[in-house]
């Protein structure tokens, strides 16, 4: 058979763009980009040893079986590919072809010879997938599951997650957050997962409602929350650095904003982080402003809604729902599944609403007057909506698709003082010598994200206020 040169020159154009393509897609501006959000940002898989630091054995042995799958792929789309992509340029209907004239060529059918070494191509291939080890760890993939799961790792240097007394982390998922909690320390915390470099983690994964996974790309990640069952993985971070977490199964209205950071750092930092979460809020010496905020937030002060209701107790409070530990020694354990984030170091945390939004005056005021509008369909502003009558029951799944109740999701609940005065006192809730995250580390991708599109029209506004007027008469 005669080569065709032409044919052949396009065959590597096109096949050698896309073999490209998938290597090194994040090289052509724009595409990469495109194609998957930021192929080497704060939440990429795809550079273990990137800028953003050498991420440990599990996220490495992850990047390692991925490329070593692309490169096969790559093989694949070369070696069948080429010769597809060759024959429709080669054997195409020639440009003065005539149908009597001009004969067919011959018609065929099959051949076995090419069919079996397809198979035994292909076999051979996924073997050498299975049971290759390559990249920096060289683990095979075969071996990956146990070496997820059971903490096994082939790299110098890296202690595996010992069989007895693990450090271990019990992470339960809620809609729409994530708690931690510390069995040995005896802490819970909600939306931060701090844990100390060079030291396995074991985490136990459970869900307090639907199906969520737990995943923080740059380190280790994702296996399901299952309702009903305990899943476990390990994880082990060598750098230190404030990582972007996220859930990674679709589990109702704020999944997208249902995020969280794994925060990797020294064991001195963890342990005095540690001994920051173990004191009590300190309440008595409030003053002012964080004083009214404070009787408001356990809703000993009448809020103004209740007044304008003529009701004459507030029907919820934040304390109805939100740990406040105030006592010496208070324990907090048996608070670990509560649905309900553990507020007693909330102003410790460097992120508010399941690490969607920073952490600072303006943010928190506006998620306590509109929860709603910062987190749609959130089970805070639910309870809140349902008390003060601005939803019932039934129309709290599809209050954002019909525009008529969608202003409804952004109404206030509290006046802009109200709001001040609860914000004030919260950012209170910090002891003085607990370390600041955001200092030492920086602040992960979710930092810079759009904020959420909230249609901040004139016309919106006057929705809002007709829904407020409306709401009012009843
Ligand atoms: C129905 C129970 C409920 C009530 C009442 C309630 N909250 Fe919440 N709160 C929640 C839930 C649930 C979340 C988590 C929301 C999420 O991220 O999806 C939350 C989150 C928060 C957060 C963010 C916590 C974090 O670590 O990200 C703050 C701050 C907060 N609430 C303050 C308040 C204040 C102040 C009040 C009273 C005005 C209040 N809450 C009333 C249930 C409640
Ligand atoms: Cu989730």
């Amino acid at each position: 058979m005669k080569i065709d040169l032409k044919s052949l020159v396009f065959t590597a154009i096109i096949v050698g763009t896309f073999v490209f393509l998938c290597f090194r897609a994040d090289k052509v501006p724009y595409i990469g980009t495109y194609l998957a959000g930021d192929l080497f940002g704060e939440q990429s898989t795809l550079n273990p040893n990137g800028e953003n630091g050498v991420l440990g054995p599990i996220a490495q042995s992850h990047y390692d079986s991925f490329m070593l799958t692309l490169w096969i792929t790559a093989l694949l789309c070369v070696t069948v590919g080429g010769p597809f992509v060759y024959a429709l340029f080669a054997f195409k209907e020639k440009k003065h072809f005539d149908q009597k004239k001009d004969k067919l060529p011959k018609q065929s059918h099959g051949n076995t010879k090419v069919e079996l070494s397809l198979i035994a191509y292909s076999t051979v291939l996924l073997f050498v997938i299975a049971f290759l080890p390559f990249g920096k760890e060289k683990i095979p993939a075969i071996e990956a599951i146990p070496y997820f799961f059971e903490g096994k790792s082939n790299r110098e240097g890296v202690t595996t997650l010992p069989e007895k007394d693990p450090f271990t982390i019990n992470v339960t998922g809620h809609q729409w957050w994530f708690s931690f909690h510390y069995p040995k320390q005896g802490i819970v915390t909600s939306n931060e997962m701090v844990f100390p470099i060079n030291t396995p983690v074991k985490i136990n994964l459970e869900t307090n409602d639907v199906i969520h996974s737990f995943w923080v790309p740059k380190i280790a990640g994702k296996v399901d929350l299952m309702p009903g069952k305990t899943n476990s993985m390990w994880l082990y971070a060598d750098t230190v650095g404030n990582y972007s977490g996220q859930c990674a199964e679709y589990c109702g209205d704020s999944h997208a904003y249902m995020l969280f950071r794994g925060i990797a750092t020294t064991e001195d930092k963890f342990d005095q982080w540690v001994e920051a979460q173990k004191k009590p809020a300190e309440i008595k010496n409030l003053e002012g402003k964080a004083k009214e905020g404070y009787d408001l937030f356990m809703g000993t002060t009448l809020y103004a809604e209740s007044k304008k209701r003529g009701m004459k107790t507030n029907p919820v409070t934040c304390a109805t729902c939100h740990i406040l530990g105030t006592e010496k020694d208070y324990k907090f354990e048996p608070y670990r599944k509560s649905p309900y984030p553990n507020i007693t170091h909330f102003a410790e945390r460097t992120t508010i609403a399941a690490g969607w939004r920073d952490s600072n005056h303006e943010e928190v005021k506006k998620w306590i007057q509109q929860p709603g509008k910062v987190k749609p369909g959130n089970r805070m502003w639910e309870k809140f909506a349902q008390a003060y009558g601005v939803i019932t029951a039934d129309t709290t799944q599809d209050i954002y698709n019909r525009p008529e109740t969608e202003a409804n999701a952004h109404y206030e609940f509290f006046t802009d003082e109200e709001a001040n005065a609860i914000t004030e006192f919260l950012l209170t809730l910090k002891s003085s010598d607990a370390p600041d995250w955001n200092e030492l580390y920086g602040k992960p991708i979710q930092s810079k994200m759009q904020k959420p599109k909230t249609k901040d029209t004139d016309n919106n506004k006057a929705s809002e206020k007709s829904a407020k007027e409306k709401l009012a008469k009843n």
